[in-house]
């Protein structure tokens, strides 16, 4: 440092002697303007300092109920990500392709550059060194935080394996993605804060060649929790690219079956379609249990006998709060009942609890909504944001599988793929082929929800559910797959298959009951692997025969199954343009596999 720079406290007592580390965090003060810098340490001494700061400032309420939690509303226009305003910045636009938002790295880092310079003024700059994966890993995946937030700070506690051991494993020169946020919001000296600082302007960056992420205004889950959307799976998918293994936004759970054989299942649905309520599903078939390695992301490698291995990157959950209840599913609502979590955007009731739509049978007589207003039986509006969020530590799930913190990860034998879609796609089909499979994941179409801002209910195509979180072309991914599935014997390979909870009636119900009920096509799907079920071969592929379903103890409405497993060739007829139209969208990259599945498709439709 010249002697003509200002000194801020903090910056120089770093607990690391770290020298790209350290420049970088120089750098990014000088260019922030901090009134202080705190190296942070992952202890519960932080987490107690920073959730009283939260508290005193207005931004967190302590619950009364929940131990050890806390409940926050955001401002009403940060609620869900952003994705008109997320890029992925490669030296070349090819490499990001036709699905994402592309700018010069160059042009990126100027433009953002001016919008950092003086952001932290009046705040704190937090550093937040973490790892994604187990820190036990040969090869952890190591990031630093940068942060101006400290609702950041305590949900990263939360949602990684932060501080201190992260720290050791990136010893004196280890490599690490360096992630930087701010909120976009400067205090002036003397000027009030707000309890939820953000800015209309919102960038989310991400840097593939060079491994960096570069998040501007908005304080909100994938929007600012780094290490997650944007590290894990849009960076992470990159190194995924060139090192041969696959960085997937999938739930993982271990399935038993009541001769004590093991399966483990991973499973990507699109955001706010049913993730984190399979990997906690409760069975309603007697003898099976369910138990959780992760909710939202897998990452998967071979192991050395060739079969691949699933590692849940992430320490917490950061689960859609509306519709989570005692009988959708149980688990999540144990989970919360051990506190130290955090509540973002749902309902306040007056004895110091949480609340929100789905979360008991009979709402509380008077709430304090997301919005801060008050909520009575008479009012109409929800209570809750639909994209309201609980974020709770993994380790107190009371079904998490002790292997879920193995560095070597759980092996494949399922890959399921799911949207959200009223018609044409059945209760579950099972595919003929790796290649099948890809193709199903790759066509994979889902009705938008509020996980990010934009319309909802609109049919988009989502390969693999990864739309918002490719980190190159969507076209070199897909391939990615394919030649995936050529790395393994297929004997090895899991199997994959394609599941749909939403189809609905003609009266707009839905046919299947979903949630717990769930668990009876897992069971199909387990029986498949292992020879024993009965399926018809329709031009979709496989799909259970009625009786092939184990019904047992289940009332469904006269023409329900039937009807949530149809495949009407209409229907699909319908559906040969849109896919045409996807693959005309990703062009020349459609890799050959899939325009040959496509054709066979079309053959077989007739
Ligand atoms: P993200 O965390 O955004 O990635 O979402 P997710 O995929 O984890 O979805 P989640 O499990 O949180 O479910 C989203 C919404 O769908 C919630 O409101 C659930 O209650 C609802 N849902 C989940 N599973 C089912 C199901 O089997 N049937 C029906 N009808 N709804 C479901
Ligand atoms: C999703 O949108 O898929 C989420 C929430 O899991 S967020 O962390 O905001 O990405
Ligand atoms: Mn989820």
């Amino acid at each position: 440092m010249t002697a003509s720079t200002p000194t801020i406290p903090g910056l120089d007592s770093a607990p690391t002697t770290h020298q790209r580390l350290l420049a970088w965090v120089r750098e990014t003060a000088q260019l922030t303007t901090p009134d202080r810098v705190v190296w942070c340490d992952g202890s519960p001494e932080e987490w107690a300092r920073l959730t009283d700061q939260l508290v005193a400032a207005g931004t967190f309420v302590r619950l009364e109920k929940k131990p050890n939690s806390f409940w926050c509303a955001s401002d009403p226009a940060d609620v869900a990500r952003v994705e008109d305003r997320t890029f992925i910045c490669s030296q070349d636009p090819e490499d990001a392709g036709p699905t994402n938002n592309w700018m010069d790295p160059q042009v990126m880092k100027s433009t953002m550059t001016e919008l950092y310079r003086g952001c932290m003024r009046g705040r704190t700059m937090y550093v937040i060194p973490f790892c994604m994966g187990p820190l036990t890993a040969e090869n952890p995946k190591l990031g630093v935080e940068i942060t101006d937030s400290e609702y950041v700070v305590a949900s990263m506690h939360i949602m990684t394996r932060a501080g201190a051991g992260a720290l050791a494993r990136l010893g004196d020169d280890g490599a690490f993605v360096p992630a930087l946020h701010s909120v976009g919001a400067p205090l002036q000296p003397g000027q009030d804060d707000v309890t939820w600082p953000c800015n209309d302007t919102k960038y989310i960056s991400h840097f593939p060649e060079t491994r960096e992420i570069w998040s501007y205004g908005s304080g909100y889950g994938g929007n600012a929790l780094l290490g997650k959307k944007c590290y894990s799976l849009r960076i992470a998918s990159v190194m995924a690219r060139d090192e041969g293994w696959l960085a997937e936004h999938m739930l993982i759970l271990k399935l038993t079956s009541p001769a004590g054989k093991v399966h483990y299942i991973t499973g990507a649905f699109p955001s706010s379609c049913g993730k984190t309520n399979l990997a906690m599903l409760q069975p309603t078939i007697p003898g099976w249990k369910v138990e959780t390695l992760g909710d939202d992301i897998a990452w998967m490698r071979f192991g050395d006998d060739g079969r691949l291995y699933a590692v849940n990157p992430e320490f917490g959950f950061f689960g859609v709060a509306p519709g989570t209840g005692w009988k959708t599913n149980p688990n999540a609502m144990r989970t919360l009942h051990q506190g130290n979590s955090i509540f973002t955007n749902v309902a306040l009731t007056d004895d110091g609890d949480v609340w929100w739509e789905g979360y008991s049978e009979a709402p509380p007589e008077h709430l304090t909504t997301w919005r801060q207003q008050d909520w009575t039986l008479a009012s109409d509006d929800l209570t809750s944001h639909p994209n309201s969020r609980y974020c709770t530590p993994i380790s107190q799930c009371p079904i998490t599988a002790p292997e879920w913190d193995n560095p070597e990860g759980v092996p494949i034998s399922a890959i399921f793929f799911g949207g959200r879609r009223a018609s044409t796609v059945p209760l579950v089909t099972e595919s003929r082929s790796w290649q099948h499979g890809t193709f199903l994941g790759a066509t994979l179409s889902s009705e938008t929800t509020a996980a990010a801002t934009g319309k909802v209910g609109v049919v988009r195509r989502d390969p693999m559910a990864m739309l918002p979180f490719l980190g190159y072309h969507a076209g070199d991914y897909l391939q990615h797959w394919i030649d995936t599935g050529k790395r393994a014997d297929t004997a090895q390979l899991p199997k994959i298959f394609y599941v749909n909870w939403f189809r609905r009636g003609e009266d707009g119900r839905f046919l299947w009951p979903g949630f717990g009920e769930n668990s009876r096509v897992l069971k199909w799907a387990i029986d498949r692997i292992e020879g024993t079920a009965a399926a018809v071969d329709t031009p979709i592929g496989y799909v259970p025969t009625p009786d092939a379903l184990d019904l047992e103890g289940l009332e469904l409405p006269a023409g329900d199954l039937q009807a949530a497993l149809a495949v009407e060739p209409r229907e699909w007829k319908a559906e040969l343009p849109l896919i045409e139209e996807w693959f005309a969208k990703i062009g020349d990259k459609v890799p050959s596999a899939l325009r040959d599945e496509l054709e066979d498709l079309r053959l077989r439709l007739g």
